[in-house]
């Protein structure tokens, strides 16, 4: 038999340590589910709202809006057209769909480390500008969403070939989450130069600043820079990307 030894200064610590750390573990596991549950909060499905979103339907393609909005209802909804054209008006979602359409598979980037991959079906800007007229000094367009967020792209940007005036996500109608009805797909740029639930386009002759460029450290022009990408949709694993609209996966 082994006889009694008093506890060493040493094993007496490890005895304390191993004591406290299980004692943390115990109080720190259903914190720590309660925790991972409220991530999965939905507060929006089946409400009349609809905003950012990470919940479990989500996983694979985030939901970014600015703040929480009305869903919009198309019987209501009219795409404005306003600023430096010379014939301003007013579309409907069914006139915008009479566009000759177009089609591009690409992925959307977030200045904030994800991207996902989407099958986007539109229209080309063009095929709208030609429709309204803008006047020679008009440089951009100021789109204006349901939110109130606000972004800017160029004409160059809005005629560039992979640039798109996208209705529908992956052969479905735009869901709310995604920008239904109209939102714009330019793929060379991040994710904020991707504005969602357009209720305005207003044509102007200089360069704004969007809402995330006025409030974060954001470039106005928001082309993809070289860095670290990580796809929700491909385990989120690093994948480095040289800058521009990534193409590689
Ligand atoms: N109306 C609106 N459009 C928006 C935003 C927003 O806050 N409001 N966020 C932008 C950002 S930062 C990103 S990354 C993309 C995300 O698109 P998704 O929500 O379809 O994934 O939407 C962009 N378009
Ligand atoms: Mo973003």
């Amino acid at each position: 038999m082994r006889p009694f030894q008093p506890l060493t200064r040493r094993a007496w610590l490890a005895r304390t340590l191993r004591t406290a750390l299980s004692a943390l573990a115990a109080w720190w596991a259903p914190r720590r589910r309660a925790w991972g549950a409220s991530k999965e909060i939905d507060y929006f499905t089946g409400t009349e709202w609809v905003g950012k979103n990470r919940s479990a339907r989500f996983e694979t393609f985030y939901i970014n809006y600015w703040q929480p909005m009305r869903r919009i209802h198309p019987e209501r909804w009219t795409l404005e057209v306003s600023g430096r054209v010379a014939r301003p008006g007013r579309f409907t979602l069914e006139e915008l769909r009479a566009f000759p359409r177009r089609r591009i598979a690409s992925r959307l980037k977030c200045v904030e480390c994800w991207s996902a991959r989407a099958v986007w079906t539109g229209f080309a800007f063009d095929a709208l500008a030609r429709r309204v007229a803008p006047h020679p000094e008009a440089a951009g367009v100021l789109f204006h969403c349901a939110d109130e967020y606000t972004e800017y792209l160029s004409l160059e940007t809005l005629r560039h070939p992979r640039t798109l005036l996208a209705t529908h996500m992956d052969g479905a109608e735009l869901s709310d989450e995604h920008g239904f009805p109209l939102r714009v797909i330019a793929p060379m740029k991040y994710g904020y130069k991707n504005p969602k639930a357009i209720v305005r386009m207003e044509f102007v002759e200089g360069e704004r600043w969007g809402t995330w460029s006025r409030i974060g450290p954001y470039s106005p022009d928001g082309t993809i820079l070289p860095g670290t990408d990580h796809p929700l949709d491909l385990g989120k694993t690093p994948h480095r990307i040289p800058g521009g609209e990534i193409t590689g996966y």
